[in-house]
């Protein structure tokens, strides 16, 4: 056994190296080893081991029946706040009586907070006998990589429900144990790749891309939303062939790819929402002939990488002509986009509303990050998103009260209104980025306030997870800054915050923002886990007794939230390095150009 990693990392482990049954001869030589030790020592072990009997008798039975049934005698580790079974990938083998007797006292503090539930990773596996008994305590995971290992094990869960009710499906329904349809493309499966990979989770991916491989076909009579299929389905695969180089993924890109070009094909040259993948035919939805300007502006870093993969321009002059018609369009306000764009005329429609949430939000991303891709060169794109800031913060920026926090509200016609979206909290985090990437440090000091404003809706909220729209109270002697209304309550498993919270992390190094996320992910198990595998979208994020689940677990769950959270956990700079990497708006990473080219 290896010496504990710190002093309150402590293993008391009562085994055999041949495995958990031989009795006798372990039985033999624990007994030697028994006898060998002072009085004070057998007082002190055994009475830690009558602690952890009792303790373990009290709280195995509720933590077995929670985590699904037996796993024979394989140990695991339990977070106990989350109720969650981590299982250890190797069973100890050893005795290590001596790291209890030098470390007792921080076994009785782990012990003392094991019983008032309050410390995460205390053992459980409990058999008849004092001298069979078998106790891990704490076992040798940092704190770092127990939160890895608890994102690992939720996307497990995930995976799980996924795979038992929606395999090859779009969506799962956790809660009726079925699955919903969107395109018909298994866009969980394919969101969910590149996560993957980067969590290590090796057998699943295999599985996944046995999946791809043989049933994956994109020859079918189905319309697909042109945005979310590029940035799930295009973005997912270019992601994950660069992650692991296998060409099985890239085929498939240049697939769905070219199969989403005749959206292109309109008067205006601005896309239409709508494309049928298998007839070739596109279509703007039945009631207008607008597309939303965040749709058509947020899928230039997919089309660009696909150019450049198969040496083919037109997908990149498709979607900068885009860029190109937008960044000279009358109808900004400081840099700030309306909502609409007509697919005939090529204007700009709605005028005067102005948000950085739901149908604008990835436009502003998106200028940054092409900027970044290409090698920063295209200084239109740079402008754009600088102006851009400059208008947030003389138009949209505001303090809330009693805490002085700073929210992005809404312009509408000049009035303006203290609501924020969730989606904005992908905010901080492209401010980082930007920072991180040359632009004013003021950037980072905005991103700092706003990641503040981001935690604090989820903070404030009594199951500790964000609403879907949050209204900051701005008169002074408000009790607290998150107003929601009653039809803002649900919670869609969305990443932004998560997101944000990983980039701030990255360039700060601030250990609050791992805290942050750790409190989240716990919110998370606690009131969106469904016991049968997967996690659920909620309708009230404002009744910790009935949160009201609305049985649909997101892909972008797996795709975007599950990908950030273990982002934000690892403290490798290099796992998907953002001076190599940028991320599309659903987490998938794609390499930014080299700059010989
Ligand atoms: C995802 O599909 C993307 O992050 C998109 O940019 C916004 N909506 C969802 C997640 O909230």
């Amino acid at each position: 056994m290896q010496p504990p990693s710190r002093r309150d990392f402590v293993s008391l482990t009562v085994t055999d190296s041949g495995g958990y049954t031989n009795g006798k001869q372990r039985r033999q030589s624990c007994w030697r080893k028994w006898k060998q030790l002072s009085r004070l020592q057998r007082s002190l072990i055994l009475f830690v081991l009558a602690l952890l009997l009792i303790g373990g008798i009290a709280t195995y039975p509720r933590l077995s029946a929670h985590s699904g049934g037996s796993e024979g005698k394989q140990p695991f580790v339990v977070d106990m706040k989350n109720q969650a079974r981590l299982a250890l990938p190797e069973p100890p083998s050893e005795v290590s009586v001596t790291h209890l007797l030098t470390t007792s006292n921080s076994v009785y503090f782990h012990m003392l907070s094991f019983f008032d539930h309050s410390w995460r990773g205390a053992v459980i596996e409990a058999e008849c006998s004092v001298l069979d008994l078998y106790f891990l305590i704490n076992i040798s995971l940092s704190p770092a990589e127990s939160r890895l290992e608890a994102v690992r094990e939720a996307f497990r869960h995930a995976w799980k429900g996924y795979k038992d009710f929606a395999w090859g499906h779009d969506e799962l329904k956790p809660v009726s144990k079925s699955h919903s349809e969107w395109f018909g493309l298994g866009l969980t499966l394919i969101d969910a790749l590149d996560t993957m990979w980067i969590l290590g989770l090796k057998e699943e991916f295999q599985e996944a891309r046995e999946w791809v491989d043989k049933e994956l076909s994109f020859n079918k009579n189905v319309d697909v939303n042109l945005f979310e299929s590029t940035i799930r389905i295009l973005g997912g695969l270019l992601s994950t062939y660069h992650l692991t180089g296998d060409v099985l993924f890239l085929e498939k890109a240049k697939d769905i790819g070219s199969r989403l070009m005749p959206a292109f094909s309109t008067p205006s040259k601005i896309p239409y929402s709508d494309v049928n993948i298998g007839k070739g035919t596109a279509h703007p939805p039945r009631w207008t002939s607008d597309s939303t300007v965040a749709e058509v502006t947020s899928i230039q870093l997919e089309f660009r990488e696909l150019s450049r993969l198969t040496g083919d321009p037109k997908y990149q002059a498709a979607v900068m002509e885009v860029m190109r018609q937008v960044h000279k369009l009358e109808g900004k306000q400081d840099g700030l986009v309306p909502m609409f764009i007509n697919t005939n005329s090529g204007q700009f429609t709605h005028l005067g509303i102005y948000t950085l949430g739901a149908r604008a939000d990835s436009y502003y991303e998106y200028l940054l990050k092409q900027w970044i891709q290409g090698g920063k060169k295209e200084t239109e794109l740079l402008e754009d998103y600088l102006q851009a800031v400059e208008g947030v913060k003389k138009n949209l920026l505001k303090k809330s009260s009693p805490l002085g926090l700073t929210f992005v509200g809404e312009l509408s016609h000049g009035h303006f209104s203290p609501k924020m979206d969730h989606l904005v909290c992908f905010l901080p985090g492209t401010l980082a980025l930007g920072a991180h990437h040359g632009l004013d440090a003021e950037h980072m000091e905005l991103a700092k306030q706003l990641m503040e404003t981001c935690y604090q809706m989820y903070a404030q909220m009594e199951t500790g997870l964000a609403p879907e729209i949050a209204h900051f109270n701005m008169q002074t002697g408000s009790a607290q800054d998150v107003d929601v209304k009653l039809a803002d309550r649900h919670n869609l498993l969305r990443p932004e915050t998560v997101e944000s919270l990983f980039y701030l992390y990255r360039f700060t190094k601030d250990k609050k923002y791992q805290n942050w996320g750790w409190e989240i992910l716990q919110s998370f198990n606690k009131y969106t886990r469904v016991e049968t595998g997967g996690y659920t979208s909620i309708n009230n994020v404002r009744d910790p007794k009935n949160p009201s689940p609305r049985d649909k677990m997101e892909s972008f769950f797996l795709g975007e939230t599950l990908k950030y959270f273990y982002l934000l956990f690892s403290d490798d700079p290099n796992l998907v390095s953002l001076d190599k990497y940028v991320f599309n708006t659903e987490a998938h990473a794609l390499p930014i150009w080299p700059q010989a080219e």
